[in-house]
């Protein structure tokens, strides 16, 4: 393989909204290059794409499956993206490792806002994308309205490549637009060509003079000849176009039907033809291609049903060999192009390749390796998406406890956005993520791959409690029972502190009343009553101190202390006014601006307070939200919010402050505390 510009294999993401038609289309090209002889249906649960279990039972992607195949003597590399936001974590790590991206999308434009993060995100990376109208065979908007809807979404100009042409509403073939050539529909087979119907001329003009005038706005000589009237031949407008996509500065238009087999091949051909090839990509990259050892990022990585590894990585540069010495003490266990779950083995990879390497034990998605020689160069990871989602887990039997914290890690492994949280307040596992299927899909997968059953609830929230006003309080603890008795009495004062000063405690005995060496008993009992206090939370912002007391020289002692305090505690605390405490949070919503009144309204609704807004820094079009929220109401939150934004918003969350709670509300969580801890007790 040379490194010249235009050759080498190429490296594309097919990704864009949920349903689009992404592993239909990849099973299509599977199906044209004869990778597979028979064509898998998504509705059939056979595709390459969505193999794992999860994916078929949900009959959609829920994870990056990639698929090697060629396509007239080039190699093709594909990773089929879900397209659910709540996999985009996913998406984002094949995203990096690249040439290009197809976005493929309906031809509709009541919801192209659902296009908005993905093309925010490839304009931000300068990933060269094209655009996939698929599901031509039964749209009923014209692409060119398809395009200037998308328009306000992104910097970078859309240009239609190609036009349909109709029967009535129905597509029955397109004109090309880069060779002027006209096409009629088959059902899976190749398109004939045709003598484009005289209706279409005008529409077919002027999209073409179009094209040619976006590709001027980057090239001044073809300004020039268009300016002279001289028209260029096909080849020289995939120059153009190819010179364009490269730097990212169009995003070419395709159309055709993934599940009819339509406009596949003639995408396959622009994915050679025009498609940035991997040393356009190292440019881009700006990697050192004058550095000959190999570079490595791992995109995704596999668990396999038999439990071993399998790294799905992007060669940027170098030679790499099966058995290579790698950075970081690893070693390439196993070099794999992959079909779907199919691997197939291969001695070595190069540049531009797309693998699967085994047994990189120590190594995680996102990381680069290089030779064990080399100066490593790592290369920018994708941005870790925060988590807007969480259930508390639990082994659903006892003796699978101890499986827990390796599976997990393994999930981790396969999937970054999903990570284990220990709450030390409320002392549960909390698994978080990006939204409530993300999670079951999780769950499903520790169940099929480790025979791992958790239970999930809803998180408890962590409440705490404090008190209102200040009273002194005495306790004495006395026991006679033979031998030597028990002795301690206190008198201490419990005072109210200001919100987040925590617990103090200080000792105000003269005169050795409480003799010095009990005074940390005293103290230690005080504190044990902390936990749990009269309302059955932890108690916060409280001051305790010790004023006097009495002793007996022989019946007094450190744990008769002890319980003095803490019995000071237990009968004074709940004369001083206790009073339940919630978080409050602090939000950072982020949506498209039409949706910044309904955002409003669904803060207040859940007992929040907007705080301000303005426009979201470097998203034209979209608003950040300032917003406080008790924790209570926010376990769901991001499944009202997606509701309402087309599944676009999202938001950023951290704890803010302890804000007193009284009223039915309050006495609905006491209720209901002391109800969970008797079930507790009595179980
Ligand atoms: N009519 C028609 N249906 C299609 C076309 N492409 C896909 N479908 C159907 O649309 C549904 C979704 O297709 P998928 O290929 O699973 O879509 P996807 O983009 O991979 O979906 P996710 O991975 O879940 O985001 C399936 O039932 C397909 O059969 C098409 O070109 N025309
Ligand atoms: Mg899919």
């Amino acid at each position: 393989m040379s490194d010249n510009v235009g050759s080498g294999p190429r490296t594309v993401a097919l990704v864009g909204p949920y349903t689009s038609g992404k592993t239909t289309l990849l099973e299509s090209m599977l199906y044209v290059t004869g990778t597979v002889t028979r064509k898998g249906r998504v509705p059939d649960r056979n595709t390459v794409g969505d193999s794992s279990q999860e994916a078929r039972e949900r009959q959609m992607s829920v994870e990056v499956n990639a698929a090697t195949f060629a396509y007239n003597g080039t190699r093709i590399n594909v990773m089929d993206c879900p397209g659910s936001i709540e996999f985009a974590q996913e998406t984002l790590n094949a995203l990096i490792g690249v040439d290009f991206a197809i976005v493929v999308c309906e031809p509709q434009t009541e919801r192209v806002l659902t296009l908005s993060r993905l093309l925010h995100f490839l304009e931000e990376q300068n990933i060269p994308h094209a655009l996939f109208a698929n599901r031509i065979d039964e749209a009923t908007v014209r692409v060119a309205e398809l395009v200037e809807a998308l328009r306000p979404l992104s910097k970078i100009p859309f240009i239609a490549c190609q036009v349909a042409i109709r029967d009535g509403a129905k597509a029955t073939g397109y004109v090309d637009l880069i060779s002027g050539q006209a096409y009629g529909y088959k059902p899976h087979a190749a398109s004939d060509k045709i003598a484009p119907p005289d209706t279409i001329a005008e529409r077919r003009d002027s999209a073409r003079t179009q094209l040619l005038e976006n590709l001027a706005d980057h090239d001044d000589s073809l300004l020039e000849r268009l300016l002279e009237d001289k028209i260029p031949s096909e080849e020289e407008i995939q120059g153009y176009l190819r010179a364009s996509l490269a730097k990212a500065e169009v995003v070419p238009v395709f159309m055709g039907s993934a599940e009819m087999d339509w406009g596949v091949r003639r995408l396959l051909e622009m994915i050679v033809k025009i498609g940035p090839s991997p040393a356009d990509s190292a440019a881009r990259k700006k990697i050192d291609m004058a550095n000959k050892a190999p570079l490595v990022q791992i995109l995704k990585t596999y668990i396999t049903q038999q439990g071993g590894k399998v790294s799905l990585s992007r060669v940027w540069r170098g030679h790499l060999a099966d058995g290579a010495a790698l950075s970081g003490g690893e070693r390439v266990g196993g070099l794999y192009t992959l079909v779907g779950v199919q691997q197939n083995k291969i001695a070595a990879a190069d540049a531009g390749d797309l693998v699967g390497i085994g047994r990189l034990d120590k190594v995680v998605t996102g990381d680069t390796l290089s030779a064990a020689d080399a100066k490593i160069e790592p290369l920018p990871r994708a941005p870790a998406l925060p988590p807007v989602y969480a259930f508390t887990v639990r082994a659903e039997k006892r003796e699978d406890e101890v499986k827990v914290s390796g599976a997990m890690s393994r999930l981790h492994q396969e999937d970054p956005s999903v990570a284990l949280d220990h709450n030390a307040d409320t002392h549960e596992a909390v698994l978080w993520g990006q939204g409530e299927m993300h999670l079951k899909v999780s769950l499903d997968r520790l169940k099929h791959k480790y025979g791992l059953s958790l239970a999930t609830s809803r998180p408890r929230v962590s409440y705490k409690e404090a008190i209102k006003k200040p009273i002194q309080q005495h306790a004495r603890h006395k026991k006679q029972s033979g031998g030597h008795g028990q002795f301690g009495d206190v008198t201490v004062e419990i005072k109210p502190l200001p919100r987040g000063a925590g617990f103090e405690f200080h000792n105000a005995v003269v005169g050795g009343s409480v003799p010095r060496q009990y005074v940390p008993a005293v103290e230690q009992g005080v504190r044990e009553f902390l936990p749990h206090g009269p309302l059955g939370f932890p108690v916060v912002d409280v001051a305790v101190t010790l004023l006097d007391g009495k002793y007996h020289a022989v019946d007094s002692s450190e744990m008769a202390f002890k319980t003095a305090g803490r019995l000071a505690m237990a009968e004074g605390l709940p004369l001083c006014g206790p009073v339940l405490l919630e978080p409050i949070y602090q939000l950072k919503i982020s949506v498209p601006n039409n949706f910044t009144a309904n955002v409003q309204r669904l803060v207040t609704g859940r007992r929040g307070q907007v705080l301000g807004y303005e426009p979201k820094s470097g998203w034209d079009g979209w608003d950040e939200v300032s917003a406080s929220m008790p924790q209570s109401e926010m376990h769901d939150m991001i499944i009202e919010l997606r509701s309402i934004t087309l599944g676009v918003g999202t938001y950023e969350f951290k704890f803010d402050h302890l804000q007193e709670l009284t009223g039915r509300l309050a006495d609905e969580v006491v209720n209901a505390h002391k109800q969970a801890l008797g079930v507790a007790k009595s179980a």
